[in-house]
């Protein structure tokens, strides 16, 4: 039986850089969730006797959310939902159950990196039939909905058994439980060299990988150590847990310091790395060598054809505007596009579906191509094995010969967490102010060549998206940018990225830190950061 049950609209369900994100007690008010699972399906078109796709990470609350978008789909008329054993898929594996079944869509139960609890985060956000995160228009319209939204509809199926793998009829819907790994393993097994990689590891190469006590444990487990043949103790922390083990799962220096210390030893192993939440994010460690996302980027990009998939070459690479320049000299070298879209993933589901784009990659720590239209995580490490296998080297040879080619694009983002959402919105707001007064002036010693606030226009289908983040750019091409998260779930964080440039002749092994510190004192001369925030350092330094 379908009810349809009253309900009275939410004023902050707007979706930010990815899906919804708050704290649990927030989704856990009367009809919030429903809601917004409603609103997603008004704003959606033709999705009746359609197939959606289920998952989350298994964060606190995924497993009763899975429950009510089983019921509200139902009611609403999906005809199949396909749903990850236990109510898991990570956000690549998701990505691609739609793109391998031609579902209508996808709805993905993640805050990502952010932490899970019973006082912690969860997000909701849905995918449409490319596998990639709902556009702009979409996620407007959602909105839109979710601010009139009068009622919800729901079918009594009771609570559905998510555990069993097969198939069940309820409330005349199909409901596949599947397997959360095993699509997402073959695709990567038609994308990669695994004899190649079986033989890295038989030849004693030595592997951390962290999954941090998220989505990508068993994910990992099969790839690495039961296909791959890596030892096992390669993958650390594989136990996804609903709270993460209380840590943040978010692979950055600070979250993850403990491979980080470890790849710094004298008898390290040779690679180390750990992904999020969700499974999309990455982080890369080399014995003595931490490797930014955006030079991760930009050296995947350079050895791609080492991998079966990219053999023929790229067809073009896109970077979100804070991520540093390093991709586009590779792009020059072999005389392919380069793309610089907003933060987001959504923004680089155009480029991909048109060919224009083959690797795309963002500063936060995410890389993918155009195997699905998420970031993944998992993707990025086999790809760099793969470039460690057919190379024959190190991270840090790789990583040296690749800066002695193209110079070496020193960057670091600084980020104000939970600053006062008021104060972070002025200082942007005078920063914006005399963005057209700044070209022309000194700071610090530091020329400034020219400054703006960062508009795209989608080349493909003409949209624009404007305040994108505010850019100032230096003499001899160094740039610091200035932007407020849409992910967080308390106050504003405001994000700072530094970037400076050093031709292959200049010297190429300095502290980032230290290489960039004029221009982390003129960004606080630049913007007030430390008058504004009242902080007088950031909260997390990446
Ligand atoms: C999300 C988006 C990314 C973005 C990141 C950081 O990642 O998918 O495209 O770069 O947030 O965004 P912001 O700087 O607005 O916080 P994830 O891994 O959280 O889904």
């Amino acid at each position: 039986m379908t009810r349809i049950i009253a309900t009275k609209p939410y004023d902050d369900q707007k979706p930010g850089t990815s899906g919804l994100r708050k704290k649990v007690p927030v989704f856990q008010q009367e009809n919030y969730a429903e809601n917004f699972i409603q609103s997603i399906f008004d704003a959606l078109d033709g999705y009746k006797g359609k197939t959606l796709v289920l998952g989350g990470d298994g964060r606190f609350y995924n497993r009763e959310v899975i429950q009510k978008v089983l019921a509200i789909a139902a009611a609403n008329g999906f005809g199949k939902v396909m749903v990850g054993q236990g109510g898991i898929l990570s956000t690549p594996a998701a990505s691609n159950v739609i793109r391998k079944y031609k579902a209508f869509g996808g709805i993905i139960l993640s805050a990502s990196h952010n932490p899970g609890g019973p006082h912690e985060d969860f997000g909701i956000k849905y995918n449409i039939d490319n596998g990639g995160p709902a556009p702009e228009k979409i996620t407007d319209a959602i909105f839109a909905k979710s601010k009139t939204i009068k009622e919800y509809k729901i079918a009594d199926i009771g609570e559905i058994d998510i555990d069993r793998i097969g198939t069940v009829e309820a409330g005349g819907m199909t409901i596949e439980v599947i397997d959360s790994v095993k699509d997402y393993a073959e695709l990567m097994e038609s994308l990669f060299d695994f004899k190649a990689l079986q033989k890295l590891f038989e030849s004693g190469f030595r592997m951390r990988f962290d999954s941090m006590h998220a989505v990508t444990g068993p994910y990992a487990k099969e790839i690495f150590e039961h296909r791959l043949g890596a030892a096992e103790g390669t993958c650390r922390n594989f136990k996804p847990l609903p709270d993460f083990g209380r840590h943040h799962p978010d692979p950055n220096l600070v979250h993850c310091k403990h491979l980080y210390d470890e790849m710094m030893k004298p008898d390290a192993p040779d690679f180390g790395a750990a992904s999020d939440g969700d499974g999309d994010r990455n982080l890369i460690i080399g014995k003595g060598i931490f490797i930014t996302p955006s030079d991760s980027l930009a050296m995947l990009c350079a050895n791609a054809t080492v991998a079966p998939a990219y053999a023929n070459g790229l067809a073009g690479i896109a970077r979100s505007m804070p991520t540093s320049r390093a991709a586009d000299r590779v792009a020059e070298k072999l005389g392919i596009g380069i793309y610089e879209t907003p933060t987001g993933w959504k923004f680089f589901g155009n480029l991909l579906d048109a060919g224009k784009a083959t690797i795309c990659g963002e500063e936060s720590a995410g890389t993918g191509s155009n195997h699905i239209r998420e970031k993944d995580g998992l993707w990025a490490v086999l790809l760099w094995l793969s470039i460690l296998a057919v190379r024959s080297e190190s991270v840090q040879q790789v990583a040296t010969k690749h800066w002695a080619e193209f110079g070496r694009n020193y960057y670091s983002r600084h980020d104000y967490e939970g600053v006062d959402s008021g104060r972070a919105h002025a200082l942007m707001e005078e920063l914006g102010g005399k963005l057209a007064s700044l070209a022309g002036t000194s700071v610090r010693g530091l020329k400034i060549e020219k400054a703006d606030d960062f508009a795209y226009h989608d080349p493909v289908d003409g949209s624009v998206s404007e305040h994108q983040g505010i850019r100032v750019h230096f003499e001899g091409g160094s740039r610091v940018v200035f932007r407020l998260s849409g992910t967080g779930t308390e106050g504003a964080t405001l994000r700072v990225y530094i970037e400076h440039y050093e031709p292959p002749t200049g010297k190429l092994d300095k502290d980032t830190q230290k290489a960039l510190a004029d221009l982390i004192a003129a960004a606080d001369d630049i913007a007030g950061i430390a008058r504004h925030t009242g902080r007088d350092k950031p909260s997390v330094i990446t």
